[in-house]
C-alpha cells in the first residue's frame, strides 16, 4: 500500500481566479509579498496588511474549486493508503472540493487569531485592525491567522512524520521559493520516496524531482490521477 504526500501552492488555485504570489500578476497593488506578509510589516502598518487580507477574503466568495482541486478530493476519497494533502494556500478551495486529509501549513483566510486571549476563531467578514475578538471581546488585538515570514508554519511535526513515511511525494503549483515547503522534496528523496512535480513551469527545485509534468494544474492533475 502506498503512502502519498501532496504539497500544493498558489498555482493550483490560479485557474479558479486567485492570483499567485510571484507571477507577472503576483503583486498586490505594487507590494511584494515579502513586504506585506511579515510580523514587522503588520506592526508598521496594520491597516495595509488588513486591507490585503480583507481583499483576498472577499475574493474567496467569488471563486470555486477547479478540476485540480476536485481530482485531489476524489483521490482522497478513493485512495486506500495513507494520504496527506499539505497546502501552503490560505484559501478554502481544497475543503470546498471535498478534501478531508488536509493541513494548511500557512494558515487560513477564514480564521482569525486574537493576540490578547490566544484563541482562534472563524472570520468571514472584513478584519479591520480595530475589530473586537468574539471570544474575549478585546478590541484591536486580532490578526489574520496566517503564517508570515519568520514565523513557524503550522503542523510541522505531523508533516515531517508523513514526509518520512511516504512512498510518493507530489508537488503541485508551487514555485519552490519558500521554505520549509521548498525543502520537502529533498527530505522525501533522502527517505527513498518517488517524487513528481506538476507545475506550469520548472520550479526552483525541479531538478530534485524524478518525474515532471508541465502544464495547467486543471489539466495535468486530473490526467495524473486517472
Ligand atoms: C501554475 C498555474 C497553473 C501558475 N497550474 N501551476 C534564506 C534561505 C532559506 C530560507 C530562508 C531564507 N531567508 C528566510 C528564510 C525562511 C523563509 C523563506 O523561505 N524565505 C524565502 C523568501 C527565501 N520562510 C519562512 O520564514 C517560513 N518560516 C520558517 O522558515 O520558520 C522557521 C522554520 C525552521 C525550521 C522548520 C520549519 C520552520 C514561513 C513562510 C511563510 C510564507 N508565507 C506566505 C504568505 C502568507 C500566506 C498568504 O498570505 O497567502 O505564504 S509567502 C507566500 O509564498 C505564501 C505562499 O504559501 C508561499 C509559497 O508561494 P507559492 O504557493 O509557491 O506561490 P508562487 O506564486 O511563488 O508560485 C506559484 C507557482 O504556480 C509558479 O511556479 C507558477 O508557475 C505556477 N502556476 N499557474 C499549475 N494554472
Amino acid at each position: 500500500m502506498k503512502n502519498i504526500v501532496i504539497l500544493t501552492g498558489a498555482g493550483i488555485s490560479a485557474e479558479s481566479g486567485l492570483a499567485t504570489f510571484r507571477g507577472p500578476d503576483g503583486l498586490w497593488e505594487g507590494h511584494r509579498v515579502e513586504d506585506v506578509c511579515t510580523p514587522e510589516a503588520y506592526s508598521r502598518d496594520p491597516t495595509l496588511v488588513h486591507q490585503f487580507y480583507d481583499a483576498r477574503r472577499a475574493k474567496l466568495g467569488e471563486v470555486e474549486p477547479n478540476a485540480a482541486h476536485l481530482a485531489l478530493a476524489r483521490l482522497d476519497r478513493e485512495w486506500p493508503g495513507e494520504l496527506l494533502l499539505v497546502t501552503q494556500n490560505v484559501d478554502d478551495l481544497h475543503e470546498r472540493a471535498g478534501s478531508k486529509r488536509l493541513l494548511h501549513m500557512h494558515g487560513e483566510l477564514t480564521s482569525g487569531w486574537c493576540l490578547a486571549c490566544d484563541e482562534r476563531f472563524a472570520w468571514a467578514g472584513p478584519m479591520g485592525e480595530l475589530a473586537s475578538c468574539p471570544v474575549c471581546q478585546v478590541a484591536g488585538r486580532v490578526r489574520p491567522d496566517i503564517v508570515w515570514f519568520g514565523e513557524m508554519p503550522y503542523d510541522m511535526d505531523r508533516i515531517e512524520r508523513a514526509l518520512m513515511d511516504c512512498d510518493l511525494f507530489v508537488s503541485i503549483g508551487t514555485s519552490g521559493a519558500v521554505y520549509p515547503a521548498a525543502g520537502f522534496v529533498q527530505t522525501v528523496r533522502y527517505c527513498g520516496a518517488r517524487t513528481l512535480e506538476i507545475n506550469l513551469e520548472p520550479s526552483q527545485g525541479s531538478i530534485f524531482f524524478d518525474e515532471r509534468r508541465y502544464g495547467p494544474a486543471g489539466i495535468e492533475v486530473p490526467k495524473w490521477i486517472e
